[in-house]
């Protein structure tokens, strides 16, 4: 069988490196000729658990539009996304032959049966995990090192309202195996991710940040998690700007940027000009200075996306 890319979501987080080294680790050991790819550049909490564990990061890969020697085109196996905004590109040229995702199912379309497996859990390497224990496989010190750092990224050590309790006692499981204080290991893996001090505006306004299309609309929602948010204030303007341009460009209706304090758990829910009474509509609250505060919300997923998404739909 030709070489099979496992590739996670465009703007990768930790959850979509670690599950693109996990899944084709597994696949490995299967026989299956997996390579681990990203679509996109390492951010630093990944780059901080892949230097703790000792890994490289996926093979960057910038399109798979090429057919091989043979002339079949790129096999690819997706991990944390399904939604075509998402995928790497070039995918439309190449052959999707299996999704592994806790994400909604949004409008992937293929022309064969494939594997198929969504479960709404914190986090795709608990997904995955759960198939390492299908087959009766052990992960390897490092692979279970960025596993549970993936759980832990999705879930923001358990505080997360999507964390259930499989993410949990995977994580605990993973810890045993890597040899890891995991809650010592997940805040200073978290520090380092939030640590937004020397990003220029630009990466700022587009680190993390996922497409999403409803009612024929497409916008975008990224996620800064911050345990301070005065610095990120501080550049507030300069990364609105930004945003601005980049949906002037790119014909969105909007950009949304969550600013999410991980430790006090709340949202301030930035967004460009325009969007404020689709924002309002869809939170029910008023905005201030172009702001939607959101107490107990750290979550794109289960409490961004959703409201959004449902406003435009109409
Ligand atoms: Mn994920």
């Amino acid at each position: 069988m030709s070489q099979v890319f496992v590739c996670g979501h465009k703007s990768p987080d930790t959850d979509s490196i670690a599950g693109a080294l996990s899944y084709s680790y597994l696949k490995r050991q299967l026989g299956v000729d997996a390579v681990a790819i990203r679509p996109g550049e390492v951010n630093k909490e990944s780059q901080y658990a892949l230097d703790y564990f000792g890994l490289e990061a996926p093979k960057f890969v910038e399109s798979v539009a090429r057919k091989d020697e043979n002339g079949e085109k790129q096999k690819l196996i997706l991990v944390d996304h399904n939604e075509s905004k998402q995928i790497i590109d070039g995918h439309e040229d190449a052959d999707i032959i299996e999704i592994v995702d806790h994400h909604r199912l949004g409008d992937f379309e293929c022309d064969n049966p494939i594997f198929i497996l969504i479960r709404p859990l914190g986090c795709v390497n608990t997904v995955i995990y759960g198939l390492f224990k299908e087959h009766h496989i052990v992960p390897s010190k490092e692979i279970a090192g960025m596993m549970l750092s993936a759980i832990i990224s999705d879930t923001v050590l358990f505080r997360s309202p999507t964390t259930t309790e499989e993410d949990k006692k995977a994580v605990k499981e993973l810890a045993d195996i890597a040899g890891v204080d995991y809650e010592k290991y997940g805040m200073d893996m978290l520090k380092a991710g939030a640590d937004i001090s020397d990003y220029p505006a630009e990466k700022l306004a587009h680190n993390d940040s996922k497409e999403f299309s409803s009612g024929g609309h497409i916008f975008t929602i990224g996620q800064i998690s911050v345990m301070d948010v005065e610095p990120i204030n501080l550049k507030k303007a300069d990364i609105l700007k930004e945003l601005e341009k980049t949906k002037a460009e790119k014909n969105y209706v909007a950009s949304y940027l969550m600013v999410t304090n991980i430790l006090t758990e709340e949202t301030f829910l930035w967004f460009t000009d325009g969007a404020e009474s689709v924002a309002e509509k869809a939170f029910e609250k008023k905005s201030e200075n172009a702001v939607i505060y959101l107490p107990k919300t750290m979550s794109r997923k289960k409490q961004v996306a959703p409201p959004l998404l449902r406003a435009y739909e109409n």
